[in-house]
């Protein structure tokens, strides 16, 4: 179903019906020096997630990439993937849907009916940031920010473990949800200081403060109870050896020992 993304929002949109990855399509962008562009498609057909994983992207979802060129340094970049989930996780929760954070930007809808498929204890995945970026050591040339929510899409065409708001709560007008996933983001990310209200709200919306968790960096495996996050988007781990501060890695949600 075509549909039209004419936003309201700080950045040109281009709006495709079907394109491979609207991430790709966006650093094509970047190469070609535009900039505050969003990319949005109702299907993707080579969708992508971290770590060269699939991303599965049917007709009906609001996949979108945004094209920003911010005076930041690469090593604070992380804090826009946080302003990415907690703008996603709020937008859901004012779709009526008990969304949560996971370390560092998977949004988890709370299942309280224990089906078993869960790809976390007792949650699944209604959404997913990817984001990509080029750049020097002091200086960012481009970044991308890329969005996936599985909007209007029915549980059957995503794979297991992953949910959907039509699944959870009913469809949206997906030109509405993102038009306020894109005034939050921009709302958040707008102040030149260290972007402090993102961190807040990621707080208030994690699901992964308090718990246990075994995060897999590049290098090594922690576990311990998660008791913060802090600037630009790291994990606080409370290991029997002291406190861990983890930049990047998958994060795991253990059950309560
Ligand atoms: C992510 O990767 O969660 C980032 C997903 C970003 C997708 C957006 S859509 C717009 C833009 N254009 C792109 O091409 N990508 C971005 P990761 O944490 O690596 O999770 C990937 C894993 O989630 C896969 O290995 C599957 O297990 C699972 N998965 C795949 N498709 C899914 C879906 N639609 N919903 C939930 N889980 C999914």
């Amino acid at each position: 179903a075509a549909i039209e993304f004419d936003l309201d929002a700080p950045y040109r949109v281009e709006y495709h019906d079907a394109i491979g990855s609207t991430n790709d399509r966006a650093r094509d962008l970047a190469a070609a020096d535009e900039a505050d562009v969003v990319v949005v498609a109702d299907e993707q057909t080579g969708g992508r997630g971290r770590l060269d994983r699939q991303w599965t992207a049917p007709s009906g979802g609001v996949w979108a990439s945004l094209l920003l060129r911010p005076e930041r340094p690469p090593s604070e970049l992380p804090i826009y993937t946080l302003a990415a989930a907690v703008a996603v996780t709020r937008a859901a929760r004012e779709a009526g849907v008990d969304a949560r954070i996971k370390w560092p930007n998977d949004v988890l809808v709370v299942d309280s009916s224990e089906s078993g498929t869960q790809a976390e204890d007792g949650a699944d995945k209604l959404a997913g940031i990817l984001t990509e970026m080029e750049g020097e050591a002091d200086r960012v040339s481009w970044l991308v920010v890329g969005i996936g929510v599985n909007a209007n899409v029915d549980v059957d065409s995503l794979p297991p473990g992953a949910t959907s708001l039509r699944a959870a709560s009913g469809d949206v007008d997906r030109r509405v949800f993102l038009q306020r996933v894109l005034e939050t983001f921009a709302t958040l990310t707008s102040d030149d200081g260290r972007l402090d209200g993102v961190l807040d709200a990621w707080r208030e919306y994690a699901a992964t403060l308090g718990r246990r968790v075994r995060v897999e960096t590049p290098t090594e495996a922690i576990e311990g109870e998660a008791v913060d996050v802090r600037f630009p988007g790291s994990l606080v781990v409370r290991t029997d050896d002291g406190d861990r501060v983890v930049t990047a890695g998958d994060c795991e949600h253990l059950r309560p020992s």
